[in-house]
């Protein structure tokens, strides 16, 4: 291993192929006010580097409801470098240094389309079908190598849809009530969603139907 970096050394030791591929995806780099100040790939983005720190970037979590209110869960997959096995939202990941995802909210749905379907394989879900809450800033270790430092956009979506489930990325789905999320292990929630879950997803779940009163693109919420 003689020359290789740090970074290098943890891109090595990744072992499925396919989401080794992936961290050659260009992440956004941001400042604290949600400015973008460049790209980075995602394997620079989620390593945690000798001071402990890790690089801020844009992210979005979405969350997607059936008609009957509930949510759907994912069960990330053992493949996941980053928070392997853990219960969460819908589908979480980040808007990317091309194509408009680097505009703002338009930016993160067309994000949140184009990985529901890889994720998820939902092709009957738009950008247009999104609804913008707020922005949440938050860090979370994975372990001591890697782990997320992100401003994420939450979405909201309402709609019943048809799954084709990639096994690379998810392990298992559910739709839960409110009620069966609160009641699962919170032991096994990514950082992120129990975050969320403990904060403002109730009320926001109970305003499924109202939801643009609750939209706030002025605050950056620091969890
Ligand atoms: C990253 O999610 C985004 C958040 C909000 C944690 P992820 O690790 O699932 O990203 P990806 O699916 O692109 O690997
Ligand atoms: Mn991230």
């Amino acid at each position: 291993a003689r020359g290789l970096s740090r970074v290098q050394l943890q891109f090595a030791n990744i072992q499925d192929p396919v989401q080794k591929s992936l961290m050659a995806e260009k992440c956004i780099l941001v400042d604290d006010a949600d400015n973008v100040v460049g790209s980075e790939s995602k394997l620079d983005c989620h390593s945690v580097t000798p001071d402990g720190s890790i690089k801020l970037h844009r992210a979005f979590s979405a969350f997607l409801f059936n008609s009957k209110g509930e949510l759907l869960m994912q069960q990330r997959s053992e493949h996941k470098v980053t928070f392997p096995y853990l219960w969460t939202n819908t589908c979480c990941s980040h808007p990317l240094f091309e194509d408009g995802e680097t505009e703002g909210i338009d930016g993160v749905k067309r994000a949140a389309t184009r990985r529901i379907e890889y994720e998820l394989g939902i092709t009957d879900l738009e950008p247009e079908d999104f609804n913008y809450l707020t922005r949440i800033h938050y860090f979370a270790l994975s372990d001591d190598k890697w782990g997320e430092h992100e401003i994420d956009y939450i979405l909201f979506a309402q709609k019943d849809v048809d799954l084709n489930i990639n096994e690379n990325e998810i392990s298992s789905v559910k739709y839960v009530s409110l009620d069966e999320v609160q009641n699962m292990n919170h032991r096994n929630f990514t950082p992120w969603f129990k975050l969320i879950l403990e904060t403002k997803l109730p009320i926001w779940w109970k305003s499924i139907d109202r939801l643009q009163s609750f939209r706030d693109h002025t605050v950056i919420h620091r969890l």
